[in-house]
Formats: C-alpha cells, sequence, structure tokens
C-alpha cells in the first residue's frame, strides 16, 4: 500500500487551509467559508491552468465544435457522458437537459449518459461499481453500439475512478469512433496510480495515453484545477459545481452553434464562465439567509427529524441529487436527507423509467411522499422547497400548508431573474415566512434565440440550487459532529479510493503512521485484534464489509488514538455518540 505525501496528494484529497476551523464555526461562519471556497474554484491560481485560464478556454471551445458537428448530424452519432456518483449525476442532468433543449428546438436527442450502477445511482448511493473499467467499457460500449462518430465525456474529478478509465481506455483503442474527453480537476501527473482489481492498467496509465492521444488531436483533456474541497475528499462540491460549468458551458454554446449558427469564440465561454462566478457572488450575497436554513437543518438532525427537499423538474431533481450524498460522505441514514420531485418519474427522463419498485428510497414524487411521510412529519423535520419561478409557488402552496400546521420548518428558495413584483413577494413571504430569495445575474447575450437564452438561466439557476443545497447538507452534518476539523470522519468505506481516504483520515487525526493507521482500520473493520491474517486480502473484499459495516472511521481513530480494541472503542462510542467529542476527549493533537 502506498503513502502520498502533501505534494503528491491529488488536490481533490487534500485538506483546504479556508475550512479548517468549519467544524467550529456557527452557521454563518460555515457559509462564509464556502463561499470562499466556491470563489477558489472560479478563480483558480494553484500554479496549474483554473476554470478561466486559457488552455481551459481553448479546450472547451474545441469540445463545443466537435459537439456542434454532432448535433448538426445526429444520425449515427452521439455525445455520451459518464461518471461514478456525483459525476454520474451531474452527466444526467447535462444529457437529459441538453435533448430537452434540443428537441424543443426542432433539433435530434443526441446526448447519452452513463453512470455507474446505473440508475438507482441517480437516488442512492452505489459507490462499489466506480471500482469496475470492465463494466465501465462494456456499458459504453453497449451505449454506443451501432453509432459511427461518438464523442465520449468521462468525468471524473479526482482522476481515479477506474470506471471511467475503462471507458475512456476503450475510446483509446477505437479513435476511429471515438474521440474522448477527460473531465477532472487534478493534474494529470497526480491521477490515481493503485493497481485495478482484474486490471492490467492503473487510472494514471490511461491518463498518460490520453495525453499522447491529445497531442494528437485526438482526445481533450479538460483538467483545470479549482482547489481542495471544502470538506476534505468531498468531490460533490466543488468538482460537481465545476462538472456543472464546464458541462453546461459546452453544451449551451455547442446548441447555440448548432441551432442558432451563433459564432463561437474566446470571449463567448469567458463571459459564460463569468456569469458562474456572478452567481457565486449572488448567491452567498445571502449569506445569512442560507445559514438561517442550515441552522433549522442542523437542528432538525440533531433532534433526529429530517431534512426534505421538494422541487420540480430540474429544480427538484438539484435536491435528490443532494440528498443522495450524504450517506457515502457522512455516513448519514438515507432517510435523513430526502429529495422529492413533484410528478416523480414522470418528469427525471431517465433511461430506466420508474424504479419505485426498488423500495422505498426510490419513491420519488410528491405523491409518494403524501403517501408514505407527511403523517409522520413532525415538528423536528425541516422542509425546504426549491423553486425555479414565482409560477411554481401554487403548486407548493397545498403541501407547504400541511407542513406548517406540524410545526416543523418549511423554508423557500426561489431563483429569479426578473425583480418580483410586491404582489408576488407577498404571496411568497405568506407561503413560506422563511426564505431566500436569490436575484440571478444576467446571462451572457450570445445573439442565440430566447430559447437558449432562457435555457442558459435554466443552468445557472440550478447552480445556484446546487450551491444552497450542499451548503445546508454540510452545515447540517457539521452541526451534528460528522466532521473533524474539515475532515468527513463517518465517511463509510464504499469503494477503493474510500478505504484509502478512511486510512488517510486516521494517520492524519491521530497522527500515526501509514501502516499503524491501516491496522487500526482492519481492525475496527473486522472487530479483531489481530489484523495478520487479513494482510493478503483484496480491497474489494474490504470494500464489501464496509459497506455494511458502520462507524468503521471513528472506531479505527479511537482504536490508533487511545490503543483501544475495536470493541472497547464502540463502546465509548456508545457512550459519547457525537463522534468529534469520542475523539476529542481521546486525541490531543
Ligand atoms: C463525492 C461523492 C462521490 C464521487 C464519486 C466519483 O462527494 O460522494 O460519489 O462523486 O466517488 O468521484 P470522481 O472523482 O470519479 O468524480
Amino acid at each position: 500500500m502506498m503513502t502520498a505525501t502533501a505534494s503528491t496528494l491529488p488536490f481533490t484529497e487534500r485538506s483546504n487551509p479556508l475550512t479548517q476551523n468549519i467544524d467550529v464555526a456557527d452557521c454563518k461562519g460555515i457559509v462564509d467559508m464556502l463561499h470562499s471556497c466556491d470563489e477558489e474554484m472560479l478563480a483558480g491560481s494553484f500554479q496549474f491552468p483554473g476554470l478561466q485560464d486559457e488552455s481551459t478556454v481553448r479546450t472547451i471551445l474545441g469540445a463545443v465544435d466537435h459537439i456542434a458537428d454532432i448535433m448538426q448530424e445526429p444520425e449515427d452519432h452521439l455525445v455520451v457522458m459518464s461518471g461514478c456518483g456525483t459525476s454520474g449525476r451531474m452527466a444526467f442532468l447535462a444529457a437529459t437537459t441538453c435533448n430537452r433543449l434540443l428537441v424543443e428546438n426542432g433539433k435530434q436527442a443526441c446526448c447519452a449518459y452513463l453512470i455507474a450502477g446505473g440508475d438507482r445511482a441517480l437516488l442512492t448511493s452505489q459507490e462499489a461499481p466506480e471500482d469496475d473499467p470492465l463494466l465501465g467499457a462494456s456499458e459504453l460500449q453497449q451505449a454506443a453500439a451501432g453509432k459511427k462518430k461518438v464523442i465520449y465525456i468521462g468525468i471524473t474529478c479526482g482522476l481515479s475512478a477506474p470506471y471511467v478509465a475503462g471507458q475512456l481506455d476503450h475510446c483509446l483503442q477505437h479513435l476511429e469512433t471515438f474521440t474522448p474527453l477527460l473531465m477532472g480537476f487534478n493534474p494529470v501527473q497526480l491521477a490515481r496510480n493503485h493497481s485495478i482489481e482484474k486490471w492490467d492498467k492503473t487510472v494514471k496509465d490511461v491518463v498518460e495515453e490520453m495525453k499522447h492521444a491529445a497531442k494528437d488531436n485526438k482526445a481533450f483533456i479538460l483538467n483545470p484545477v479549482v482547489g481542495p474541497e471544502p470538506i476534505t475528499g468531498s468531490t460533490r462540491m466543488k468538482g460537481g459545481s465545476a462538472t456543472k460549468i464546464l458541462l453546461d458551458t459546452i453544451l449551451l454554446l455547442a446548441a447555440q452553434k448548432a441551432v442558432d449558427q451563433c459564432a463561437i469564440n474566446e470571449h463567448t465561454v469567458r463571459a459564460f464562465l463569468g456569469a458562474y462566478s456572478q452567481c457565486v457572488e449572488s448567491v452567498y450575497s445571502k449569506a445569512a439567509d442560507i445559514s438561517c436554513l442550515v441552522s433549522n437543518a442542523g437542528k432538525s438532525l440533531q433532534a433526529s427529524g429530517h431534512i426534505y427537499y421538494f422541487g420540480a423538474g430540474t429544480a427538484g431533481i438539484m435536491g435528490c441529487i443532494d440528498a443522495s450524498e450524504c450517506v457515502p460522505t457522512y455516513g448519514s441514514d438515507p432517510e435523513d436527507v430526502r429529495g422529492f420531485l413533484r410528478g416523480g418519474y414522470d418528469t427525471l427522463n431517465n433511461a430506466d423509467g420508474c424504479l419505485d419498485n426498488l423500495g422505498p428510497l426510490y419513491r420519488l414524487s410528491w405523491k409518494n411522499f403524501c403517501d408514505d411521510k407527511l403523517g409522520h412529519f413532525k415538528s423536528s423535520d425541516s422542509a425546504i422547497f426549491l423553486l425555479s419561478s414565482p409560477d411554481e409557488l401554487g403548486h407548493c402552496s397545498e403541501l407547504a400548508e400541511k407542513l406548517k400546521k406540524t410545526g416543523g420548518d418549511v423554508m423557500g428558495v426561489l431563483y429569479n431573474f426578473q425583480p418580483m413584483d410586491a404582489k408576488t413577494l407577498a404571496s411568497f413571504s405568506t407561503v413560506f415566512p422563511q426564505s431566500l430569495l436569490l436575484q440571478m445575474p444576467e446571462v451572457p447575450a450570445t445573439g442565440g434565440s430566447t430559447a437558449l437564452q432562457a435555457a442558459a438561466c435554466r443552468r445557472l439557476g440550478e447552480f445556484a440550487l446546487k450551491l444552497v443545497c450542499n451548503s445546508v447538507s454540510t452545515g447540517a452534518h457539521i452541526m451534528v459532529g460528522k466532521v473533524f476539523q474539515n475532515l468527513m470522519i463517518d465517511v463509510q468505506i464504499r469503494n477503493n479510493k474510500l478505504f484509502y481516504r478512511a486510512i488517510r483520515i486516521v494517520q492524519h487525526l491521530s497522527d500515526c503512521s501509514h501502516e499503524a493507521a491501516t491496522r487500526a482500520v482492519l481492525s475496527a473493520l473486522y472487530d479483531t485484534d489481530d489484523v495478520t491474517p487479513l494482510a493478503d486480502i483484496n480491497v474489494s473484499q474490504h470494500v464489501e464489509r464496509g459497506t455494511k459495516q458502520e462507524k468503521v472511521v471513528p472506531v479505527a481513530l479511537l482504536c490508533a488514538a487511545l490503543q483501544l480494541s475495536p470493541s472497547q472503542a464502540r463502546q465509548q462510542l456508545m457512550v459519547t455518540p457525537i463522534i468529534r467529542h469520542a475523539i476529542s476527549a481521546g486525541i490531543t493533537k
């Protein structure tokens, strides 16, 4: 097993100096730190090209040209976007919204998405398929069957997912059909170099091959550095946001070129990226209001209550995506944070359609909420309505009123491009006395039709809601002690990357060697003091166990720091369930 020093550690796994005290900040302090991190994402300056640097803009333009060609001649041609976890969810959102836009503008849909673990991973955490390059390759092969020209966008924020590496490898072996684009947020030399079970390559090997293909203009690498995540390794945050910015910019500009024959140049790309910077500022200009949402949501979790997001269309989807990420990030119960979409699967536009039969976590519609949960909604729960227009208000009021009667917190978040008139404002505050109104910046005019401008507005609004939801769920989990300094100390070991991250967390917080941290993690994972017999077991088996075992990292921490046995550590956690307190009591750093 390898250990990484600070400079060989990928940016996406580094601890961000801006958030080292996020666990002891108040709600406003948390939101302010997230603001600084999002500014850092757009500004760059990590000695590697950032989001707005020239090389990034040039690569975006290259991708726009290729994709616009496909949009103009969609027969036998395809754009596939793919990733794991949040990256796959962003791929889904980009592909489905782009298809809708094309069809509404008289063109043919030409985008498809792939997500490791399939459609169920849109709503719940499916981290293990991320480790399987062969699965990735075969799913891409299936998606592209019969196509003559395919642009493949493989997203892996950490340049780390074998699922995506398998797909890139497939593209590189079939360059006559595929033009691969790798999207991620580390320099290529920091791509993951761990061996992959049942495969003869590492992710880094494939990234090196991509580098050569890119030199020959047969591939693209889009890897601006956006800096470490606010919560170490939580690429759902900056990584997911940067992915959304890049996918939105590329697809919207390609559509403008293909549909409206707009001339797209560096200036246009920069104007789009600039709109996202302004959006960050507009959102966080409401930091005080966002921190009220965080405070309510955190109090709900503290009281063993729930956080429920409600929305229609992509606004609702942003809530569902945010909710799905809390399980792997914070080891939370999947019912703690849930998203509900008005119209359910009829409006989700996912490839497999209705997934209701997979279980309660896949019951997605507002109607499902009313049938399953409304009767149990209590004063300790929080409901957050996400609205993309004041016209949505009428649809929300009935459910909001029912929820308010229970005494729970009911809040409304609305993004809007036009200032609201006094009457609408009054009705909004009547339905949602606790509200957050986000005034969006103007979308740059590129000469495209109003339909395309409207789509650009929606993408920006979704981005704003992503920032708000991420703040809410991050802040709320900080409030229940799931973060120590800026580390997710209750992370579940659900894949290879998370196994090694768990070891790093234990090593860092208990100030022990990599070997001692590994022993502690294995000891916690298998509830044993003697880890010698486990030495030759594959990481995939540890992952299989980690998916079922709770509190492995906290137990390992106490074992490493206080020389406890796993059972003693579990006992201590029963007495002091807030992990941060249990650790603080034991570790003097
Ligand atoms: C991260 C999230 C994960 C990642 C997934 C893919 O906050 O919980 O599900 O999205 O592991 O990571 P990457 O680096 O390949 O985009």
